[in-house]
């Protein structure tokens, strides 16, 4: 195949806390100004994307995309338990109608990581209860959802069962890659995916529902091959199988996870020291995503495949479009293989708050934080470029990275 399909979904996703700015009443808000906090950095007034959420739809519009994953902040439509803010969810309507009015088909993710400082305050997915306070949320978004194509509901669910261990160890317990997620709060995150979908599909019944996994292209490169697939059911296949059902799976990669064994126990083996490094650490590893959509096929059956998240932390643009050009190479030769995908959504569109940090650019754009002048970088015309073909040139220009033939 050297051409994606008709209708393929191409778009760049932000999260709200990630870009909006001021969002004082999350939990994470807490967690970035308490005095023993992990965060070296605060997010501030992020991007200012809560008011300037028009020029970067412009952005992507402008420049070929066709659609916008982005999230809408619980903190801020339910500020107090139970009580709901109107102008919260007229300020949500206005972007998804503003997405529509630019020919941007708007993916809404309905929980990316901040939760409401009192949800987390009574315990967050552990307490009893979690659930339905989640769906009594999620009841109260439906009726700005019209003209919406997909909801994701939650996003990275291993990831958000994870944060205790990170919250407690900091940043490095992500450098093991994802820490074993916490049961009791997976199995509710599970639950509350499937009552929400439920929920949305009746309300809504043309509407794609699924939820965004963190998928690592899990490699075992040790004869321990079922405590192998144990360790990596734990962290990422029991939340892919929850998607079975579902309209669409979201793969969310970045990188490769090389799995050895030590004294019995499987472990992830650390790049070699050759190994080229993003911003983030992480193996600089672009054909994760044919690995990841394989594993995440075959762990959700016949369940169509999005890439919700696809991305690479860099100071280097044109190493942004070598990834992206090679992540891409390598998802056609799954699609090839007869893996059924149908977008990709790259992260992300702008350099935003990497929870805790400033340091690691994923964007498409630059932004200027103190004027918060939005300045597109060279891979936003690149993959305008390949969204309007529906092809992928054939090689990158080593200086420039713009694409050569097709
Ligand atoms: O920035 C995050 C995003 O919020 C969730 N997926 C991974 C990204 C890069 O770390």
């Amino acid at each position: 195949m050297t051409r994606f399909p008709q209708g393929f979904l191409w778009g760049a996703s932000t999260s709200a806390h990630q870009t909006e700015g001021g969002n004082v009443t999350s939990d994470w808000w807490y967690l970035e100004h308490k005095p023993d906090t992990f965060c070296q950095e605060p997010s501030g007034d992020a991007v200012d994307s809560y008011h300037r959420w028009g020029e970067d739809m412009d952005l992507m519009a402008e420049a070929g995309l066709t659609d916008y994953r982005f999230s809408i902040e619980w903190a801020r439509i339910e500020p107090i338990e139970g009580a709901f803010s109107l102008a919260a969810l007229h300020h949500y309507r206005r972007m998804i109608e503003g997405a529509l009015r630019r020919g941007l088909r708007p993916m809404i993710t309905l929980h990316h990581f901040s939760n409401p400082l009192w949800f987390s305050a009574r315990g967050s997915w552990n307490a009893p209860g979690a659930v339905d306070r989640f769906t009594r949320y999620v009841r109260n978004v439906l009726g700005i959802l019209h003209g919406v194509g997909h909801v994701c509901t939650i996003n990275e669910p291993n990831m958000v069962a994870a944060f205790r261990a990170i919250a407690e160890r900091g940043p490095e317990a992500l450098n093991d890659g994802i820490p074993e997620p916490d049961p009791d709060c997976a199995e509710a995150l599970i639950e509350a995916h499937h009552q929400a979908r439920r929920i949305l599909n009746e309300a809504c019944p043309d509407l794609q529902v699924g939820w965004s996994v963190a998928v690592q292209d899990f490699q075992v490169e040790t004869d321990a091959e079922q405590e192998a697939a144990e360790y990596v059911r734990r962290r990422q296949t029991v939340f892919l199988e929850a998607a079975r059902g579902d309209d669409w799976i979201g793969v969310q990669t970045y990188t490769r996870a090389r799995l050895g064994a030590e004294a019995g126990q499987v472990v992830r083996r650390s790049p070699d020291a050759s190994a080229e490094r993003t911003l983030t650490g992480w193996e600089y590893y672009p054909a994760a995503l044919g690995g990841a959509v394989r594993q995440a096929a075959s762990a959700v059956g016949t369940v169509p495949v999005i890439v919700t998240e696809n991305g690479v932390a860099t100071g280097d643009d044109t190493r942004r479009i070598r990834y992206t050009h090679a992540a891409l190479t390598a998802l056609l030769e799954a699609m090839d293989d007869g893996i059924d995908v149908r977008g990709y959504f790259h992260w992300s569109l702008l350099d935003n708050y990497e929870w805790g940090s400033w340091e690691p650019t994923f964007g498409l754009v630059a932004v200027d934080r103190t004027t918060f002048v939005r300045s597109p970088k060279a891979s936003l015309a690149w993959l305008g470029s390949v969204a309007r073909s529906g092809r992928l040139p054939q090689a990158v220009d080593a200086a420039t990275g713009a694409g050569e033939g097709s």
